[in-house]
């Protein structure tokens, strides 16, 4: 898999949808392959705004609902220069959950101003993805994988809404063309030939087209 610059890749999807089994598995196939890859996810918690997040997603603190919204948009802005200068020198970035987990989740708040819409223009300018993963599994099974665990937003009908509301996403005309469903209930194995292939065919499009970073 060669190229001039390296591919923006997002794994998305619910708590539990097997998102950071499947990141790892991609990044050390490519690796395998002799290609430069930048592993990385988000909430980042390791700088002083993703410690704050993590407070609130413990439940250790409270965050109104608009500044933990900005707060993990921020968190991303944080690394955007990072993730430009990556794929500029030719490394691959795979990120566990980006710009969809920063919508979704804030609006299935149902926190009347808070629309999917609203929550979407804190993220305008952050480098834009190639190819976005969706792992795709219902609340119910995503529940019955071992439960879901005991941070802030792992409760079904939360989750449920995270889901209608990625559905909704999807048919936005900004994001529809570069999101690829995968059905997340497959075993571990099927999962990541799928996600390859989409990875592989999304490089190919991207070595014809020459495209720039958007
Ligand atoms: P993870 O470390 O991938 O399990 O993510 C932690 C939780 O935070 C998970 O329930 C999804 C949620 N999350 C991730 N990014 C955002 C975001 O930008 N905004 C909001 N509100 N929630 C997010
Ligand atoms: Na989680
Ligand atoms: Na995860």
């Amino acid at each position: 898999m060669g190229g001039t610059r390296g591919m923006l890749i997002v794994f998305e999807g619910l708590d539990r949808s097997g998102k950071s089994t499947q990141c790892e598995k991609l990044v050390q196939t490519l690796r395998n392959e002799g290609e430069k890859v930048e592993h990385m996810q988000f909430p980042n918690r390791t700088t002083p705004i993703g410690q704050m997040i993590n407070e609130y997603l413990t439940g250790e603190s409270q965050q109104e609902d608009h500044v933990i919204h900005l707060l993990f948009s921020a968190n991303r802005w944080e690394s955007a220069q990072a993730i430009e200068n990556h794929i500029r020198a030719g490394t691959t970035v795979v990120i566990d959950r980006y710009s969809y987990s920063g919508c979704v989740y804030s609006a299935a708040k149902q926190n009347k101003a808070m629309d999917l819409e609203w929550c979407r223009q804190p993220e305008e300018g952050l480098p834009r993805p190639d190819l976005c993963l969706f792992l795709d599994l219902s609340s119910e099974e995503a529940a019955k994988r071992g439960g879901f665990g005991t941070e802030r937003y792992e409760k079904q009908d939360l989750q449920a809404r995270v889901r209608e509301l990625y559905t909704e996403m999807r048919q936005h005309e900004d994001e529809r063309e570069d999101i690829v469903v995968v059905n997340a209930g497959q075993s571990i194995e099927e999962v990541q030939c799928e996600v390859l292939k989409v990875v592989k065919e999304a490089r190919r499009q991207l070595d014809t087209q020459g495209l720039e970073l958007r």
